[in-house]
């Protein structure tokens, strides 16, 4: 007899409900669970794509460690203690800082890896941390610690009851939601506010998926939101629309608004944006007439250039037209665990410390990736020697990855915490793999930031580890329990750090944690054991469907984390930037031409995401990693349709099939990220039959933000060419 069991997919921030039919030990089906708080039945394909990875033979069971350049199996015990080993030699000997921490975005999916983030901060006491959020995210976490004064202080879009949605780079038709959890089914809200009157309106390089679900779609030059941005916020002034609303005397900052937008001409950033000014006046009326509107972008914005800027400006709109934390505006959700106030310490931070080579200013006590290879490469003291990387792809999902990959080598021991030897796994020395998803349990401590609801879920695992198996906390507690036993010289130190180490193994965990956070959260039962209705774990199983707690409410100024208690609407070091701005787009500088003749964006896809690419239920079918080209482009260069076509940048070249599009802006050429697994030595032997090219071989390590330091993966100049093949060879694969 089959069973089913509810759970929440962790694959992304949706976090759909699933229903996952099995028998013993084997999984029949994955479908949407219907009576889900959040999703009500809605899912995406790649749910099912989580068969594959429980029954993936690829996916390490134990720890595997390289002897002389070939594998072997090795169990915990002699991996946990060489790994402390190690890397406390190399501490010991060079300073905490010699080694690193790199954590991707699977610890974000998952309870356990979450719960690492501050002790691995804390015990390996270097400041060489790094996460995928500086190629993600950073840009919005920046805004809101300077503005609000939290960096996780989300602001969420009411997609429910708005009447104007202004939403830049993002496609939510494919990547369901993107820092938004809205149960899979973002383009069905669009055709909502369509149905009752109301507006969509997309700007994107590409007239993407989503298109089809709004009003109106322009194209953009890509990088060039800012500008647009800021010619939105000029015509809000002024046409005297400028309103600050119910939080008027909550704002700091106001007056210093308007005249940096009236500096800006309106012909000129429609000229450099591709956007005429008529629109742009049209929108920025409409948006800041209608009764609640919400100005929203995401990677496209997050990922380019001017990422900072971009996510200021679109906080500046939301705020001068009276739409923050208002019905239909943006608003902002309270977590059963409420992880601002619930966390210590995580507001964020600026410049308390910068980089050893280029000198780049921390923020939230993080560097951004992209100066991972030259702390790692750059002789000197204080140089990178040990690493720990942790369920990320870093050779695939950073710019420039092929010098990445040429970084790692050079490390004195590399560990990585994953469960399959990929391109960037196959760099360590020893690789601890966590159990499989369905193995552990799950709650989604952060991705409850970005609620479109106020709801919430529990998961234990569903079948029992094979012996002996450990979850990313597991791990992550040996090893750092032991790496400070082991690094400790005073005896009676190392004692008391035995001691606790023990204490923690043997008493905590996720699941103590969780309960602990629910019952003295916003929600909670407290200790009280008569507390029917206040949340707890054992409340949570109950409900495997998730518990709905309520609609966004009005919260400023009271949640600001501000010193204030004021929304700082104008920060200094934000409007420092806007020179660069100026200077990239406005100046004659960037009037000069130069050998890459086009630029680069990225596309995600509705059936793939990076480490899943070993999935035969995803992967199936033609292979997908193509490079969209208009048609003007294309015969200008001589490209056919499905023919092979080269991408040069300054630094490096791929190669993959062409597919003629008038959907992608002529000057702009589109492919999807995260492929390229054509690398010799990795075990993914579903992927390597699907190679595709990797993105992050042409996209430049050296260009970032600026400002937030986040990763620049859209917009990245490359010439585009024909490749002419000899008439009987077979197209090489990947470049
Ligand atoms: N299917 C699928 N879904 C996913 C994921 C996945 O891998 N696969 N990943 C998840 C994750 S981790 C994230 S962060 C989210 C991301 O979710 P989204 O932000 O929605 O990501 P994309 O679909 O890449 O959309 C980015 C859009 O920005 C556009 N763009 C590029 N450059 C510019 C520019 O300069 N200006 C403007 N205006 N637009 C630009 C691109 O053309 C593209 O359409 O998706 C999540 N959902
Ligand atoms: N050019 C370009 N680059 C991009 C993007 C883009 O749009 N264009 N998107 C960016 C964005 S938004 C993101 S989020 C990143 C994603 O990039 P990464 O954070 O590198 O994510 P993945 O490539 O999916 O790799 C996830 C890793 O986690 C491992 N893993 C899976 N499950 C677990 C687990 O339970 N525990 C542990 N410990 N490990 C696990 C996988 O094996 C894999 O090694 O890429 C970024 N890079
Ligand atoms: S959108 Fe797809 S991958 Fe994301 S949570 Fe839902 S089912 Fe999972
Ligand atoms: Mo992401």
């Amino acid at each position: 007899m089959s069973e089913t069991r509810y759970r929440t997919c962790h694959l992304c921030e949706t976090m759909c409900g699933i229903a996952v039919e099995y028998h013993g030990d084997e999984i029949l089906s994955i479908r949407g669970d219907e009576e889900h708080v959040l999703s009500k039945g809605n899912i995406c394909p790649k749910a099912s794509g989580l068969q594959d990875v429980r029954t993936d033979p690829d996916r390490l069971r134990r720890p595997v460690k390289k002897i002389d350049g070939e594998w072997h199996e090795i169990d915990w015990e002699e991996a946990f203690d060489e790994v402390a080993t190690r890397l406390a030699e190399i501490q010991r000997q060079h300073g905490k800082d010699a080694v690193a921490t790199y954590q991707g975005r699977s610890i974000a999916h998952n309870i356990g890896g979450l719960l690492t983030v501050m002790p691995l901060r804390a015990l390996a006491g270097t400041k060489n941390t790094y996460t995928g959020s500086t190629v993600d995210q950073q840009p919005h976490n920046f805004v809101w610690y300077f503005m609000f004064g939290h960096q996780f202080m989300a602001t969420i879009p009411n997609l429910d009851r708005t009447d104007y949605y202004l939403m830049l780079g993002t496609n939510p038709k494919i990547s369901n939601g993107a820092q938004m959890a809205t149960g899979a089914n973002t383009y069905k809200k669009l055709d909502t506010i369509r149905a009752r009157g109301g507006k969509v309106v997309l700007i994107d390089p590409r007239r993407t998926e989503t298109a089809e679900h709004c009003t109106e779609h322009h194209f953009i030059r890509p990088s060039t939101d800012a500008l647009f941005l800021m010619g939105v916020v000029k015509v809000i002034f002024e046409r005297g629309l400028a309103t600050p609303g119910r939080l008027g005397e909550h704002i700091v900052g106001w007056d210093e608004i308007e005249p940096i937008a009236r500096k800006f001409d309106l012909a000129k950033i429609a000229e450099v944006t591709g956007i005429n000014a008529q629109d742009i006046e049209r929108i920025a009326v409409e948006l800041a007439s209608a009764k609640s509107a919400i100005c929203y972008g995401r990677t496209g914005l997050s990922m380019q250039e001017f990422g900072g800027l971009c996510n200021w400006l679109m906080m500046v709109i939301n705020v001068i037209t009276g739409n923050m934390d208002e019905p239909g505006g943006m608003t902002f959700p309270l977590p059963a665990i409420d992880v601002l106030n619930g966390v210590k310490g995580s507001q964020g931070s600026w410049d308390s410390y910068r980089s050893r080579v280029s000198g780049r200013p921390e923020f939230a006590q993080e560097l951004p990736v992209s100066i991972l290879a030259e702390e790692i490469m750059t002789p000197g003291e204080g140089r990178i020697r040990g690493f720990i990387g942790m369920a990320g792809n870093g050779a695939l999902s950073m710019p420039n990855g092929k010098r990445f990959e040429e970084a790692l080598d050079q490390l004195d021991f590399m560990v990585s915490v994953d469960p399959y030897i990929n391109e960037t796994t196959r760099h360590a020395d020893i690789i601890l793999p966590p159990v499989g998803p369905f193995e552990k349990s799950h709650y989604d401590l952060f991705y409850h930031t970005y609620d479109t609801i106020n709801w919430t879920t529990y998961n234990p695992p569903l079948f029992e580890a094979k012996a002996p198996g450990y979850t990313d906390f597991e791990i992550m507690s040996e090893v750092l329990t032991r790496l400070v036993v082991k690094r400790t010289r005073n005896p009676f130190k190392r004692l008391f750090a035995k001691l606790v180490g023990g204490f923690v193994r043997r008493w905590v965990s996720p699941q103590l944690l969780l309960d602990l956070g629910l019952r003295f959260g916003p929600y909670g039962a407290g200790l009280n054991p008569f507390n029917r209705k206040g949340l707890s774990v054992k409340k949570l199983k109950e409900h495997p469907h998730g518990i709905y707690l309520g609609e966004h409410e009005r919260c400023l100024p009271e949640r600001l984390f501000t010193h204030d208690k004021k929304i700082h609407l104008a920060p200094e070091v934000i409007l420092a930037d806007i020179p660069r701005l100026e200077k990239r787009w406005l100046s004659d500088e960037s009037a000069s031409s130069n050998e890459f003749d086009m630029v680069i964006v990225g596309r995600l896809q509705r059936r793939t995401l990076g480490w899943m690419h070993n999935s035969h239920r995803l992967v199936k079918g033609k292979d997908s990693c193509t490079l969209y080209i208009h048609p003007d482009d294309a015969r200008s260069r001589g490209i056919e349709d499905g023919g092979r076509v080269s991408v040069r940048s300054a630094v490096g070249a791929i190669e993959l099939p062409a597919e003629v599009t008038d959907t992608v802006m002529p000057g702009v050429v589109c492919m999807p990220p995260l492929w390229g697994h054509s690398r010799s030595g990795t075990r993914l032997k579903v992927a390597n039959a699907h190679p595709g090219a990797s993105m992050n071989d042409v996209t430049n390590e050296k260009v970032m933000d600026e400002l937030t330091g986040n990763a620049v993966v859209h917009g990245v100049p490359v010439k585009v060419e024909a490749v002419s093949l000899p008439h009987d060879s077979q197209a090489p694969r990947s470049a």
